[in-house]
């Protein structure tokens, strides 16, 4: 189906359909070609009696995939020629959206970094299975933006150990940035499945030449459970299950296990302050959306906001072009951050 040396590998194997990463270079971040021919693979296998299920890995050793392609976004904003960016997230979420609705087992193997726009393509499926190598991060605030490809909606609905969504993790999640590792991941319900990467080619093997149950069977171990948000659990009920940064910020300062807060704090010196007080809006919006789709549209329209304001250019710029890490925001305080444009815009799209 694809010529080998597209950024994409898909074919179908047995019964599998296979989704290759194969972007090395970059992460394997995401381009318009990379999202057209997951969505086009999606779209065909969804109905092919011969396809059973999907499989998406990375042919990277050095991860599965990093995020959407930013810079070409940044190239895109200081040009003042939005449109090629703007098409880009518009496919890109309704390729989220299709993933999300994909009636099939849909299996990514994550055995590395998966960040942004990786999670969109992965943790919507029914299996995110990981190995010790994994770690995953919504790293979104530190380049100016704002959580999106689903995951404000993702990670309101994950259920992991608990038994029962977070609304408060959630926001922790993408305020922060925080770096899940392995044992988080299989806590907050990120990740349904350990296995081991040196069992990782076997697992694959068995699953196309067998089944998704068997290769499970054999090769799912329990995984670990040393998990920091586990740990953080309390603290992050105490103070993040709020509507608005306002709030937040307010429990923050009257919370009594201030190594938390510190820790919280250290996490926010790189967030732009607009990123943060957006992202809060934005996931109190999502818990009045009664789909995915619904959530898309709210972070398709203020996604086009956020790359309109040249903080956006800003924070590619330190993260990822110049990587000096030392953006120069504005506001450059929580405290000057006007919420009333993010609300606005939200409710203008939540009431349409
Ligand atoms: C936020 C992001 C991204 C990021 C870092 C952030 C992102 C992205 C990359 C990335 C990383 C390594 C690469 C590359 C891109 O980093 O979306 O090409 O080699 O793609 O803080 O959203």
């Amino acid at each position: 189906m694809q010529e080998s040396g597209a950024l994409v590998n898909a074919y179908v194997r047995n019964s599998t359909g296979v989704l290759e990463l194969n972007r090395p270079r970059a992460l394997n971040s995401l381009n318009q070609e990379m999202i057209d021919i997951i969505d086009e693979a999606l779209k065909e296998w969804k109905d092919d009696d011969a396809v059973h299920r999907v499989l998406l890995t990375s042919l990277s050793e050095k991860g599965f995939c990093a995020g959407g392609d930013v810079r070409v976004a940044r190239d895109a904003a200081l040009s003042g020629n939005h449109d090629p960016a703007d098409r880009f997230f518009a496919t890109e979420f309704v390729m989220n959206g299709d993933l999300a609705e994909f009636p099939k087992p849909y299996v990514s193997l994550i055995d590395g970094v998966v960040m942004g726009g990786g999670l969109g393509i992965s943790a919507h499926g029914s299996h995110r299975v990981i190995t010790e190598r994994a770690f995953a991060a919504m790293p979104e605030m530190a380049i100016g933006y704002m959580p999106d490809v689903g995951i404000p909606w993702m990670f309101q609905h994950m259920v992991g150990e608990t038994g029962k969504p977070s609304y408060a993790l959630a926001v922790f999640l993408v305020v922060t940035g925080w770096r899940l590792s392995p044992a988080d991941m299989l806590y907050s319900g990120l990740a349904t499945h350990f296995v081991p990467s040196e069992n990782l080619s076997d697992f694959t093997d068995m699953l196309i030449a067998e089944s998704l149950d068997e290769a499970l069977e054999r090769f799912a171990e329990e995984g670990p459970t040393d998990s920091k948000l586990k740990e953080y659990a309390a603290d992050i009920e105490a103070t993040f299950g709020y509507e608005s940064w306002e709030h937040i910020d307010r429990a923050l300062k009257k919370h009594p296990n201030q190594e938390f807060v510190a820790d919280v704090n250290k996490h926010l010196e790189s967030a732009n302050p607009a990123s943060v007080v957006a992202a809060v809006e934005l996931m109190h919006a999502v818990t009045k959306c009664a789909s995915i789709r619904e959530e898309l549209e709210l972070e398709r329209v203020l996604g086009a906001h956020m790359r309109r304001e040249p903080n956006f250019a800003e924070g590619v710029r330190a993260v990822l072009v110049d990587k000096d890490r030392s953006p120069s925001f504005h506001p450059a305080t929580f405290d000057a951050v006007d919420e009333s444009i993010y609300r606005a815009l939200l409710t203008s799209v939540l009431n349409k």
